[in-house]
């Protein structure tokens, strides 16, 4: 499904993994990424190391960002994120649980979305190093939807 405009839109996917060999999880993960149809995969951030956030104690993630351009409409990608998940044994069960891939829509274009299934710019961006790292390594410069900079994030980081 195109989007509304069939234009061509550029996407940034957050990928996360602390579960059966992170580094392969990411790496077949971005392969997948590479070959999703109406999508143009343009690069991805090295792989960064970070503590796991959330309630528990949890192996350390390994988390990436890859930029990508392409026509299909949100919704529709993130049906194909979610396939790529479930081809690498993503299971849902716990909430913030240990898993193999989680893949991420952090911003696509200019939009803002708060839709049911989706809610972009992701909610959570401006909060979790492990995604502001890997992006500005990729786009030092990236404005979001808000006006805010993206690096303004990461310097309230180092002031707590
Ligand atoms: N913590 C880190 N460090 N990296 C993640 O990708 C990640 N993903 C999650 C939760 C459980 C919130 N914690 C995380 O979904």
């Amino acid at each position: 499904m195109p989007n509304s405009t069939n234009n061509i839109v550029l996407a940034y996917i957050g990928l996360g993994s602390n579960l059966n060999n992170p580094v392969a999880q990411l790496k077949r993960a971005l392969q997948s990424l590479r070959s999703l149809k109406n999508c143009i995969f343009i690069c991805n951030s090295t792989f960064h190391q970070s503590i796991a956030i959330g309630p528990g104690k949890q192996q350390d993630y390994l988390n990436a960002v890859a930029k990508i351009s392409t026509t299909l409409h949100p919704c529709q990608l993130l049906e194909k994120l979610q396939a790529i998940e479930d081809s690498q044994q993503r299971t849902r069960s716990i909430r913030w649980g240990a898993r193999t891939i989680d893949l991420d829509i952090l911003l696509y274009g200019n939009e803002i979305i708060n839709s049911a299934d989706l809610i972009i710019p992701h909610p959570q961006l401006n909060k979790r190093p492990f995604v502001i790292e890997p992006l500005l390594e990729i786009e030092p410069d990236l404005e979001l939807p808000t006006g805010e900079s993206l690096v303004s994030f990461s310097a309230s980081f180092q002031l707590t």
